[in-house]
């Protein structure tokens, strides 16, 4: 039985390399620590300061081991419950007590959470350009790299910052000011495009390749109805955050005029977010995260959950989750029998550099690596090297400067 571990020092680590991340370590008096990601795009220092001031000071002193009750200290004792903060805060002090727990024992974390139900992971690489042409020739490097699955964004004419056209092809940091950029959106030139990209891509590259889509939270229910309908005849592998989830009834109008699969939840954080998209059947894909939903011991709750209902999981993975939620989201989907998809959108060589990682890309998927923990840790001297840069995301309006859902 392994002996007590208990928690003699807590810190956060705040770096730049490229773009912000937040990372909570724990370290044990036995010698064993653990890293877990607390990064919040846009909003990092609120996460600093609720793990300094709120978690790390009742941490000091706990049993490492007992990972579900310190999960419930800090999800009840909070008392105000949920939200995007305190999940993120929590995940991870619980990515850490995972990796603290099975680095003890000397296992990798997938084998400590049930074992393997596959040796790879699929996932999907994110190909985009300014018009239908170059994002075509994008998907084709990205197939031709092994990827079997990959999101298509395009530019949309009359646009000039549509969501999930990067300058760096490979690279996508829309968090790029200290202030949020402003930029416009119309609904009808993006529903006239959307469906004459995937036709394109279609007739170029057949039946085969999985194509996936972010609405990215745009339109009504009504034109994410239309939208989905239009795609039908191209095969999606799913249409992401049609639109916005607070509302779950809204789904009901989508899922009434299409088959078009359905994913949403990048932006959940507990299992209330997600409970009636899935029990109405209303979604197809979960794209919850370790990092979003409070670590791992909440997300294989909601997976659990959603099992019951044939939803499987689709984590978001985009760059501002940094490489130990990578290393988490992994062994997760390793173990996860309901798993579906994994985003993959790759990290610098800088950020690499500053969280050593086990897994590794091959042939269209990736591989945890069979280090103990969950594999990834944070090299501290190199993450001072990148110091913390304000950056926000930006925002959206309607041509006629209305609010919208960036
Ligand atoms: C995705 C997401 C990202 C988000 C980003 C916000 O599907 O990968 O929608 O592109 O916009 O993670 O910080
Ligand atoms: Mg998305």
């Amino acid at each position: 039985m392994l002996p007590p571990l208990r928690i003699r020092a807590a810190r956060v680590i705040v770096t730049s390399p490229g773009r912000n991340f937040v990372t909570l370590k724990i370290e044990t008096d036995q010698g064993v620590h653990g890293v877990g990601d607390a990064t919040l795009n846009g909003r990092e220092k609120a996460v600093v300061a609720y793990l300094e001031d709120h978690v790390i000071p009742v941490l000091i002193g706990r049993d490492a081991r007992n990972i579900e009750d310190i999960w419930q200290y800090l999800y009840r004792g909070a008392y105000w419950r949920r939200g995007p903060v305190t999940m993120r805060a929590i995940a991870a002090v619980d990515m850490a007590l995972w990796d603290i727990k099975a680095k003890a024992l000397g296992v990798p974390l997938y084998d400590l959470l049930g074992g393997a139900s596959r040796d790879r992971v699929r996932v999907y690489g994110h190909a985009n350009g300014a018009d239908i042409a170059e994002t075509s020739d994008e998907v084709a490097r990205y197939l031709e790299a092994g990827y079997t699955a990959v999101r298509a964004q395009t530019g949309v004419p009359g646009l000039a910052k549509p969501y999930g056209v990067s300058k760096d092809k490979d690279f996508y940091e829309p968090a790029e000011a200290s202030l949020p950029v402003e930029t416009v959106w119309s609904t009808p030139a993006y529903l006239r495009q959307a469906p004459a990209l995937f036709e394109a891509l279609r007739v170029r590259f057949g039946a085969e390749p999985l194509l996936l889509h972010d609405v990215h939270h745009r339109l009504t229910p009504q034109e994410a109805a239309r939208l989905g309908k239009s795609l039908e005849p191209f095969d999606l592998f799913w249409m992401e955050d049609p639109t916005p989830a607070e509302n779950p009834e809204a789904f009901r109008l989508i899922r009434a005029h299409t088959t078009t699969p359905l994913a949403v939840g990048e932006v959940f954080n507990s299992i209330w977010d997600a409970k009636d998209l899935i029990a109405n059947q209303l979604i197809d894909y979960l794209r919850a995260t370790v990092l979003g939903c409070g670590g791992i011991t909440h997300l294989r709750r909601i997976a659990d959950f959603a099992s019951l209902w044939q939803v499987r999981t689709g984590c978001h993975g985009a760059t501002d989750l940094s490489p130990i939620t990578m290393a988490c989201a992994l062994h997760f989907d390793r173990w996860v029998p309901n798993f579906g998809i994994q985003e993959y959108m790759r990290h610098t060589a800088e950020t690499d550099a500053v969280f050593p990682h086990a897994y590794h890309f091959e042939a269209g998927a990736l591989f945890t690596g069979e280090a103990i923990g969950h594999g990834a840790d944070i090299d501290e001297a190199l993450a001072a090297k990148y110091p913390y840069e304000p950056r926000q995301l930006p925002i959206a309006r309607l041509e006629d400067g209305t609010m919208w859902n960036w």
